[in-house]
């Protein structure tokens, strides 16, 4: 898929709702990029954004029985990453490789895949939906990224937390970021195993986030780098994730 036509179709999903997803794959461009339709659409955005404020967030996005997984889940975006670092490091099954946590914490660390993956864990079988228009059913496997955090410990000034990744869109770095409303829901890990085999390259390796209760492209693969910050103004292009940044993505992509 050529860079440019993909711009161009994701520049269309604005709103980064499922149902706007759907309509331009049902080629409702025309309807869609129609002033009045647009705001009609996005107010209806903010009206299930506030009821999901009010019926909690906390709430877990559904799980599903081992029966249920998808025999293929696609790999989608980035599925191999050019950085020498990081080819370096895949080469060597990442064995020296470290994530890095820090920003606004009180202890900065440097954890290994070993301590990852030796952590107390939660596996959880969950549907990944792309605004593409695919969705699939996967069992991920990780510590929580609330663990993590609370080993780190945040400081009052927090509230984002930033997922640096290993691989770009031309010269832009991919990366995502949460709230801490999400930081620390029970179904966001760091997902080192998916499928019950260690994750491959295309899926995000070493590690990968799941934050089960957002749209795909909030779920960072080949996370490098965890840094919590009081504000996404000056991170990147300040809009909070690659895609937020370069097509008008909604940061916000909770269901
Ligand atoms: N680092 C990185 N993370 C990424 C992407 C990417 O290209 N690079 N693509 C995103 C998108 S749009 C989707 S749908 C999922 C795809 O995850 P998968 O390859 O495991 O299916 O990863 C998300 N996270
Ligand atoms: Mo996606």
């Amino acid at each position: 898929m050529s860079g440019k036509s993909l711009l161009t179709r994701r520049g269309l999903i604005r709103s980064g709702a499922l149902g706007a997803g759907a309509l331009v794959l049902s080629g409702c461009d025309k309807l869609y990029s129609n002033p009045a339709f647009r705001g009609a659409l996005e107010s209806a955005e903010d009206l299930h954004r506030a009821s999901q404020r009010l019926l909690g967030r906390e709430a877990l996005a559904r799980e599903y029985a081992a029966s249920q997984m998808s025999p293929i889940f696609r790999a989608n975006g980035n599925r191999e990453v050019g950085d020498p670092f990081y080819k370096r490091h895949l080469a060597q099954a990442f064995e020296r490789w470290v994530l890095t946590v820090d920003g606004l914490v009180r202890q900065p660390l440097a954890l290994p895949l070993s301590a990852l993956r030796t952590m107390p864990q939660r596996t959880q079988i969950t549907r990944h939906d792309c605004v593409e228009g695919w969705s699939a059913i996967g069992k991920w496997e990780g510590p929580q990224l609330g663990h993590v955090l609370d080993m780190a410990g945040l400081a009052d000034t927090a509230r984002y937390i930033v997922f640096h990744c290993a691989d770009s869109f031309g010269a832009a770095r991919y990366y995502e970021s949460i709230d801490l409303v999400d930081a620390f829901h029970p179904q966001t890990i760091l997902a080192w195993r998916m499928n019950d085999r260690p994750l491959d390259e295309a899926h995000g390796a070493p590690i990968r986030m799941r934050v089960e209760r957002q749209l795909g492209y909030k779920h960072a693969k080949y996370v490098m780098r965890v840094e919590a910050v009081a504000s996404l103004d000056g991170v990147y292009g300040g809009k909070g994730g690659f895609w937020e940044d370069s097509s008008g993505y909604a940061w916000y992509a909770g269901i």
